[in-house]
């Protein structure tokens, strides 16, 4: 085969008249199949094979990208910056287990592969890292920049998050030292109070538009200073309460630009970063659990076009959480109770010792098994009949239903001492065969911001490869490479679901299901990289082994 133009900056190629390279993009023809279920006169199910025409079409060049953190001079934010730093100059150090070097352990794009297919020869498989299946930036060529409420420059903020090994603090320090947080927006009523010592770096003023006309002016700054093609803004800073939601306040993208005129009450600090993202056309990522995306920012970022991701960070405890109750669920056995403890000493938790800031916390670490009990009827009977025959799943968010679901408790508790390395304890009580009674314990401490600094350059790596890539839909197969002419390529719903594995409560577009399986948001991730290249979703069927 001849292949892709030697310029063409892709780690492998397909060969199939379906996809098709040039110096600056693949394209491919993608066949969608789906099964859509609908009942006879009789009340039978009908299952019918849909199929669905798709082009995708990707950008290959890789853009220069800087990334700004609010929140920067947090333990997460110092943590990635130096970690980032540390592996662009390939520092090492010392430790008490030897020389330690650094990598990006614990990022699904740097750190895992993906099986591409079988050898041709000899039919093993074939991986490739993550990283290959589309040309993506690489998180040591991103420029970091953001806001910190605290003044304290990145090298300080390293210092006090006490995360790192002092050896490595000892030799990043230098470089760190000139790295300063601007000035941030701080509404006291938003975090604990126990945070206001910290404010020392904040933008004078309480008119909220002079707020977000900074903002603007901030990342429209730091992208000309840094000759930047892209921007991506992500909050990783204390997690807020959540706003109310108010009709003609925040239910609008013109209500909300309004409210934010009025200097309204219920609008955060993190909504206005969003709207100051969104405005200037950079993707928004939130790593907390506030209700930061208000509808009327979700609509503003539809107006505008821009891609938004959220909630919160899934480091650890949820992201076990959904696998173990995916197992159990689809085991065929029943989770009456799932109760998590954790206890951590950071400054995320110190806030989090505040009734409302745990509120925020204790919801996204709720729902995270929703998805997993809806899927399941026959263990979690629908009290109330469906329209659908009572062998069989409605709708997929099941909003109207009265479903059984198990106890699900969460604890979080401040405790000094253990600092970032926190401690989560989990129990699953479920119920087995013949009424019998199972017990599944979990005790996990790992440091929290290592857990979490891979998840922000996952996050950034595959928001900003979601804006090289649009899509669109054919009637029909095009009879060759100019077929459906006539349709435009359009990008993703703003709101990136494909965000998911890396996020506690996924946001997703309105309307639509909320997938919380981790290996569902895995596949998913993987399945919609590989249709840009033309090729079939990853399935695990084995045929080739299975014949006579
Ligand atoms: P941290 O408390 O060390 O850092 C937060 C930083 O945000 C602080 O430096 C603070 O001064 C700053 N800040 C507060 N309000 C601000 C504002 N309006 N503008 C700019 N800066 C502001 O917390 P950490 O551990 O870095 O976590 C950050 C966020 O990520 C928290 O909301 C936490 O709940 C969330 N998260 C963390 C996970 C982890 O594993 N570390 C996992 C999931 C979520
Ligand atoms: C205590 O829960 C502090 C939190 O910020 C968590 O560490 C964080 O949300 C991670 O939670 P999880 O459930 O993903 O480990």
């Amino acid at each position: 085969p001849a292949g892709p133009p030697a310029t063409a900056n892709v780690a492998f190629y397909v060969n199939s008249p379906n996809v098709r390279y040039s110096d600056s993009a693949i394209e491919a023809d993608y066949r969608y199949q789906n099964t859509k279920i609908s009942h006879d006169a009789t009340g039978r199910m009908v299952a019918e094979p849909v199929d669905t025409q798709y082009q995708f079409r990707t950008e290959t060049t890789v853009p220069k990208v800087g990334i700004m953190l609010v929140g920067w001079g947090g333990n997460n934010g110092s943590t990635v910056t130096a970690s980032i730093l540390a592996n662009r100059m390939g520092t090492t150090w010392h430790t008490k287990e030897g020389l330690q070097k650094p990598n990006y352990y614990g990022s699904v794009v740097l750190s895992s592969t993906l099986k591409l297919g079988v050898r041709a020869d000899n039919g093993q498989d074939v991986f490739i890292p993550f990283h290959d299946v589309l040309p993506m930036i690489h998180p040591n060529d991103l420029v970091i920049g953001g806001w910190d409420i605290n003044g304290a420059n990145i090298a300080d903020a390293m210092e006090r998050a006490q995360v790192l090994d002092y050896d490595l603090q000892r030799q990043l320090k230098d470089q760190l030292a000139g790295m300063v947080p601007l000035p941030s927006i701080y509404y006291p009523d938003y975090i604990a109070a126990n945070q206001n010592e910290r404010a020392n770096n904040v933008i004078p003023g309480a008119d909220k538009w002079a707020h977000l006309e900074h903002i603007r002016k901030d990342i429209r700054q730091f992208k000309a200073d840094s000759h930047l093609d892209k921007v991506i803004v992500l909050w990783t800073a204390n997690t807020e309460r959540f706003s109310s939601i108010l009709p003609g306040v925040n239910d609008t993208a013109s209500n909300l630009l309004q409210a934010v005129k009025d200097s309204h009450a219920e609008v955060s600090p993190s909504t206005i970063f969003a709207l100051a993202s969104i405005a200037e056309g950079a993707p928004f990522i939130n790593g907390s659990p506030q209700n930061t995306f208000v509808p009327g920012v979700i609509a503003y970022a539809e107006q505008q076009g821009v891609y938004i991701g959220g909630d919160d960070f899934k480091s650890g405890q949820t992201k076990v959480k959904s696998v173990i109750t995916d197992f159990l669920v689809n085991a065929g056995i029943k989770p009456l109770a799932i109760t998590s403890y954790n206890h951590l000493g950071n400054n995320d938790g110190y806030n989090l010792s505040a009734p409302q800031q745990f509120r925020s916390k204790e919801i996204s670490k709720s729902n995270v098994v929703d998805d997993m009990v809806y899927a399941n009827h026959i263990l979690y009977p629908r009290k109330k009949k469906s329209k659908m025959a009572s062998s069989a799943s409605a709708a997929p968010n099941g909003a109207a239903e009265d479903i059984e679901h198990p106890d699900h408790v969460v604890v979080i508790k401040y405790v000094p001492a253990v600092g970032d390395s926190k401690r989560a304890l989990d129990e699953y009580y479920s119920e087995i065969f013949m009424g019998g009674r199972n017990t599944i314990s979990l005790y996990n401490t790992c440091e929290d911001s290592l857990l979490a600094s891979p998840l922000i350059i996952d996050l950034v790596l595959i928001t900003e490869l979601m804006t090289r890539i649009s899509y669109r839909v054919v009637e029909q197969p095009p009879a060759d490479a100019n077929g459906a002419a006539d349709q435009q390529y359009q990008p993703f719903h703003s709101v990136l679901s494909v965000l998911s594995y890396m996020l506690k409560a996924p946001l997703v577009p309105p309307n639509t299901p909320v997938v919380n399986a981790l290996s569902k948001q895995r596949t998913a991730m993987e399945n919609i990289f590989r249709a840009c290249v033309g090729l079939a979703p990853q399935n695990d069927m084995l045929l080739e082994h299975k014949a006579f």
